[in-house]
């Protein structure tokens, strides 16, 4: 039995699982570090430990402290929400040899996924399709041009030990292979440690989409659908939907069950994320797996009705799934926006600062997961990050309509967001239609990225409010599906010399 849990992380996610604790009766610890004092995990929970200064480095990376702060609080399992020490095999093991239950996989586990070439073997073997390239580490130059010659140009080179796009170089010219295996070799030594570097066949405009899963410690494996996350910039991701509107019902099916191949190939234990490329005709690869709850897990909780976070828990105290894959169904559709405290017009600048004023969203279908609140001061030494806009609806249109509604209600001072980013991509005729790749941000980032009036702030008089106005009524046209001032460039522009204007 699982009474009491600590939680290695801090803001929305330590939120988020500390909810789930307080309605199963399991007392939460939250940890926390010199800027996170006033914070609203720290407020949240049961009981509270400091563990050292503001740099991640000294308290939340801190492993060996976190372990003794959870043997003096007596806690019986930990969990490690997402980044920090979530994918730290070392970390894993740490907990079960003072006998403290680590909240995901096994430490092995971690290990086997988080090196990606041996991850690839192991999708090999278990029959899950992986993207064209090499079996192991290459460093020999005629091997290399071996490899480049079967497979063909263009080309990716990736280090082992890298993940979420670090540490990766394209080729499109044989001429460039070999000082980009070198730059790649040095760029993975200098950042994990370990030159290793493998080759992949280049996927053009793929779409990232994984499945989320569930596996107990029974030998139970199901999958919650997946996630569309390809709006992603700088391989950060920006908005998340479920379902996919790019895939079909039956290769829905297929991924489901690679998905659930995949798990099973490593004893998989708890909840984990398969990531998949799929190319332009719909072909699917593995990717990569991750061995943790992410950030955008919401969006499958809306649609399947599954608190994930519960069933984690449930899982570490050793209790069976309590539904059957044929139990599992998606229910309408939802989306997540990610708010950061950044200024997106201008280059997403991070604003760290006190919250002023902040008022959040909220109505039918709409879940804001969230940490701060007024005269909060956001710390600079973490994620930028602040929230999540969660909405859910009938159909995709709802849900992109019920977040454009959302992001207008979304109302924060003191500190820029990314909210009015986030609504022209739900203005977005090619996003609106589901007919977007990987590449989406960077092929409309004029239309997306280029400041407008009522977006940028300042004083408020009679004519700039008619221009707002007039500016609003266009907004309200391109929902209806008038595009016409969204295509046009020079329009933003004309709006962007324009004096600025306060939102009312
Ligand atoms: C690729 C790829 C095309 N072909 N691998 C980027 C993050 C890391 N997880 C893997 N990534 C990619 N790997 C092959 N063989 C394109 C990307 C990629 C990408 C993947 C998912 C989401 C956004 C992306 C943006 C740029 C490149």
């Amino acid at each position: 039995m699982i009474k009491k849990i600590l939680i290695a992380n801090r803001g929305e996610i330590a939120v988020r699982i500390i909810r789930s604790c307080r309605e199963l009766g399991i007392r939460s610890v939250a940890v926390f570090s010199d800027a996170d004092r006033a914070a609203m995990h720290v407020r949240y929970a049961s009981e509270a430990y400091y563990i050292g200064p503001s740099p991640s480095r000294e308290s939340y990376l801190f492993a060996e402290k976190i372990i003794q702060v959870a043997l003096q609080a007596k806690v019986d399992a930990i969990h490690p929400g997402y980044g920090f020490l979530s994918e730290n095999a070392d970390f894993a093991r740490r907990c079960s040899e003072v006998g403290i239950k680590f909240i995901g996989p096994s430490s092995e586990a971690i290990t086997q996924m988080g090196d990606k070439i041996t991850a690839r073997q192991t999708m090999i073997a278990a029959g899950v399709p992986v993207v064209p390239g090499t079996q192991k580490s290459v460093t020999n130059p005629n091997d290399i041009k071996k490899i480049v010659e079967e497979i063909g140009l263009p080309v990716m080179i990736k280090a082992s030990a890298g993940g979420g796009g670090k540490g990766m170089r394209l080729v499109r010219d044989q001429r460039e292979l070999f000082s980009a295996v070198k730059m790649a070799q040095s760029e993975a030594m200098s950042s994990f440690g370990n030159d290793t570097v493998y080759i992949e066949k280049y996927i053009e405009s793929p779409h990232h989409i994984e499945f989320q899963i569930l596996a107990d410690k029974q030998g139970n494996t199901v999958h919650l659908f997946e996630r569309e996350c390809s709006v992603q910039r700088r391989h950060q991701k920006v908005v998340e939907e479920t379902p996919s509107p790019f895939i079909t019902p039956e290769l829905r099916e297929q991924m489901g069950e690679a998905a659930i191949a995949a798990a099973k190939a490593v004893n998989y234990e708890g909840a984990g994320t398969i990531e998949f490329l799929v190319d332009a005709n719909r072909n699917f690869y593995f990717l990569e797996m991750n061995t943790r709850l992410q950030v955008e897990h919401p969006i499958t909780e809306r649609t399947t009705g599954i608190d994930i976070v519960k069933e984690q828990i449930n899982i570490a105290s050793g209790e069976p799934l309590s539904f059957k894959q044929e139990e599992v169904f998606q229910f309408g559709h939802s989306i997540e926006c990610r708010i950061s405290a950044e200024d997106p017009f201008n280059n997403f600048m991070p604003s760290p600062g006190v919250v002023r004023h902040i008022s959040e969203p909220n109505g039918l279908g709409i879940r804001t997961d969230g940490y701060v609140y007024e005269g909060y001061e956001i710390p600079m030494h973490y994620d930028p990050m602040i929230s999540k806009v969660i909405t859910w609806g009938r159909t995709r249109a709802e849900a992109i309509d019920r977040m454009r509604r959302a992001l207008y209600e979304y109302k924060i001072t003191g500190v820029k967001t990314s909210t009015k980013f986030l609504e022209r991509i739900m203005m977005n005729k090619n996003f609106r239609d589901g007919k977007y790749d990987t590449h989406f941000i960077e092929k409309h980032s004029e239309e997306l990225l280029t400041p407008c009036a009522n977006e940028k702030t300042v004083s408020v008089d009679m004519a700039i409010i008619a221009t707002y106005i007039d500016y609003t009524n266009k907004m309200e046209k391109a929902a209806m599906g008038d595009f016409t001032l969204t295509r046009t460039n020079d329009k933003w522009k004309e709006y962007a010399l324009k004096k600025s204007v306060q939102r009312i």
